[in-house]
Parts: C-alpha cells; structure tokens; sequence
C-alpha cells in the first residue's frame, strides 16, 4: 500500500502486516466512482485500443464494491464527428488539428453512437452504477471530459448531478490516463470536488508526452493520485 497523506476525514489508519502503517481510504454516501470509457473500442481489437486497456477492468470492478455511488461515461460520437482524422483530408490518426475550440488530436474513427465499439466492456460488473453519461456526441466538439466538451462551456449535467446528489469527493478511474480521465479529473477540481485518480486502475494512450503532462497538470491542479490497494 502507499503513504496517502492529507485525505481529512475519509481517511484512517491501518498497519499492514509487514509494511508500513498507511493510509486507507473509505468512500462514503459523498463519494462516487466515476468509470470513464470502459468501452469495446478502447479494449483489445478496438479501433483505438489502449495498451493493457483490459487490466483495468478487475481492479474497477473490487474497487467498486467499496461505493453505494458509482457513475459511468460512455464516449458517444457521431459518424463523421469532428475528432476523426479520417474526415480532415490529409491528416492521419494522432495528428493535430486547430479548431475553433483549440487544438484537436485526430483519431481513428471509434464509438460511433449505437455500434458494439461503443457499448461498455461486457465485463464490467457493477451492477449499482447509477448514470451513464454520454458524451461527444455534438458532431463538430469533442467531449473527454465528463463535466465539459471541449469547447470549455457546453457541460453535460454532470457536476450538478453530483452536487444534486451532495457528492463532495470523486474517484477517477478507466481509460485513457492521458485524455478522459485526466480532462475529467481536472474538471472535477474546477467544479470544487475533491478528486483521486485511481492509477493502476487507469491505462494511457502516451501520444506525444501526453501521459506525463497529464499527471504534471493534474498534480498542479491538486488531483490527488492513488493506488486501488489504498481504498477500503
Ligand atoms: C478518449 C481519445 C478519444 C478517451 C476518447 O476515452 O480517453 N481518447 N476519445
Ligand atoms: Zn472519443
């Protein structure tokens, strides 16, 4: 288990046998899981498969039992949407492009609304998740995040679902590192939750640094970043 310091009242000490004492941390009702992008396009023979993508698919489902709230998001894209690179003539997947909303890395198509490539992992076993959200599904704005589409205003309901439910603390965990997860956590600090990145229960895409400079602005921003054996 690793030293989590500075988790206030959620937090309580346990000794593990032959380790040091650390931190654990217990969800209560004001926590929620949030599971971003568990989808078949992410997963092995996806279209945008992630690299040990599946791994991530046990370790969510343990850590789940641990919340009565659990939240899951689910990348909705339209055919011919706007992060494709396969409709900007000449661009190739992984490429950039400067839209109105800023820069856009360009993707294989993936999670076309309705097809098998955007349902959720068959896996996945959390029967109490409460919310799907869906997002990217405006043709011409791309959405990682699952508070805010990328043109930085449009939200999607989420933080005042969450602040509805009197949700103070979120967990973050699913696919990508780099780009849903890490765009959603730091929406989650904007929206004034307390937010844990769940690592070894996230996988990253890595397309030009992006890894490291999304826990570099996640750290900034005061994301704090666990491991699933610190949650009790
Ligand atoms: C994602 C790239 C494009 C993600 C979604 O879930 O991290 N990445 N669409
Ligand atoms: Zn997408």
């Amino acid at each position: 288990a690793g030293l989590v310091t500075g988790l206030g009242a959620t937090a309580l000490a346990t000794l593990v046998p032959g380790e040091l004492w650390a931190a654990a941390i217990k969800p209560d009702d004001g926590s929620v899981l949030l599971v971003i992008d568990v989808q078949n396009c992410f997963l092995p023979g996806g279209s945008l498969a992630v690299k040990d993508g599946e791994q991530v698919v046990p370790i969510i489902n343990k850590i789940a039992k641990s919340f009565a709230n659990v939240v899951m998001t689910q990348d909705w894209h339209t055919p011919g949407h706007i992060s494709f690179a396969s409709v900007h003539a000449g661009k190739k997947p992984f490429e950039t492009v400067d839209l109105a909303y800023g820069k856009q890395v360009l993707w294989p198509d993936h999670c076309v609304q309705g097809t098998d490539g955007a349902s959720l992992s068959k896996d996945l076993a959390i029967p109490q998740a409460e919310l799907v959200i869906r997002k990217g599904f405006h043709k011409d704005v791309d959405s990682y995040s699952a508070f805010t589409e990328a043109d930085g205003k449009t939200t999607t309901g989420l933080a005042a679902y969450l602040k509805a439910r009197e949700v103070q603390r979120v967990f973050v965990a699913g696919l990508a590192t780099d780009f849903c997860v890490a765009w959603t956590a730091l929406d989650a600090r904007k929206a004034g939750f307390e937010t844990y990145v769940v690592e070894d229960a996230c996988r990253g895409i890595d397309t030009q640094g992006s890894l490291a400079k999304a826990w570099a602005d996640m750290d900034k921003a005061g994301v704090k970043r666990i491991q699933s054996s610190d949650i009790a």
